[in-house]
């Protein structure tokens, strides 16, 4: 990839996206186009083929996505699935079409088998039944990785499929009821600490594990990846640590400076007890994170205050 390619970041305004544009700006990439959803609707096939026709851009990272946290993913799983299997589908095949270089498909640490032996390493996709609350969106990551594989396999496209881990930091979304753990925790006892009030509920039991990862970690490794990974088997992206909900709830809590008790409530759901990533493949090719988690919830408590919480 030259400073001057023409990049295309699907996605840009969200999570992933934004962090792989600053990224891709921090090592001087001069030529990256973007879109905003009113600019280009992802789901209109004849829309995306036009941008593709006219724009014609050398490398794609495909960060478009319907993302959310475990009871979003658990109450409308019919547009997880539809719009994630038409917005890749899309893209990926404009991108062939279109004679795109290279693209970079995210998929997600929950394609993974419920109960994959921990960490889970590459080769155990579909070596097992999924966690039922999110398996439509990590169906259609799953129909997005072979996807990648079979235009790989058919027409020779460079596409690489990477797989990271749960993942937070600037521009997540900080939905009571949709966003996933970290966000929910930062706002829900930031607000009780305003509001002094006693205590904070926290889904489920507090036990399962998760590895959180900042995006900006996320962002280097996708650029890293494109720069310098050819292969269509998939690729890890994580940490390779991991806390549980009772500790992350604990850390934010100490974060955000709130005093009270927590509650737990165990009518909610629990999810995958762990999913661990093992990135020893990532690691092998020269990338690691490097921003421990107490650091990242620091700044992203910062970024809440300053951009989420004042909008
Ligand atoms: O972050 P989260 O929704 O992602 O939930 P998953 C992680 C754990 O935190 C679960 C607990 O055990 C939740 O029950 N939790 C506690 C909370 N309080 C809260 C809260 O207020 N909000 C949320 N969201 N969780 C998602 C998948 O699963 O992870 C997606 O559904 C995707 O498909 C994403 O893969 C990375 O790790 O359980």
């Amino acid at each position: 990839m030259e400073k001057n390619s023409k990049i295309y970041v699907a996605g840009h305004r969200g999570l992933v996206g934004s962090s792989i544009v600053r990224e891709l700006e921090r090592k001087r990439y001069t030529n990256i186009i973007v879109r905003t959803h009113d600019e280009l609707d992802l789901l209109d096939p004849i829309a995306v083929r036009a941008f593709f026709e006219t724009e014609r851009p050398e490398y794609v990272f495909l960060a478009a996505a319907r993302v959310g946290g475990i009871m979003a993913n658990n109450t409308y799983p019919a547009d997880f699935i539809r719009e994630n299997l038409i917005v890749q589908t899309n893209v990926l095949h404009e991108a062939y079409k279109s004679g795109v270089k290279k693209l970079l498909f995210l998929g997600s640490s929950c394609i993974y088998p419920k109960l994959a032996p921990q960490p889970i390493k590459e080769e155990y996709l579909m070596t097992g039944p999924l966690e039922e609350t999110n398996s439509a969106y990590a169906m259609a990551k799953i129909a997005g990785i072979e996807m990648c594989q079979a235009y790989h396999r058919q027409y020779g496209c460079n596409f690489i499929s990477v797989m990271p881990t749960n993942l937070y930091g600037p521009n997540d979304n900080f939905s009571p009821e949709r966003s996933h753990v970290l966000p929910a925790l930062i706002r829900r006892f930031h607000e009780a600490k305003m509001s002094d009030a006693p205590t904070v509920t926290v889904w489920g039991t507090g036990a399962p594990k998760r590895e959180f990862l900042h995006v900006d970690d996320l962002g280097s490794a996708c650029v890293f990846l494109m720069e310098t990974y050819d292969d269509p088997s998939i690729i890890n992206i994580g940490t390779g640590e991991d806390v549980t909900i009772r500790e992350l709830a604990e850390l934010i809590a100490a974060t955000v400076g709130y005093n009270g008790k927590i509650v737990w409530d165990k009518t909610k759901p629990d999810g995958t007890p762990q999913k661990k990533l093992d990135v020893s493949k990532i690691h092998a090719l020269g990338w690691k994170h490097t921003i421990p988690l107490e650091q990242g919830l620091a700044s992203t408590y910062v970024w809440f205050k300053n951009s989420f919480n004042s909008a």
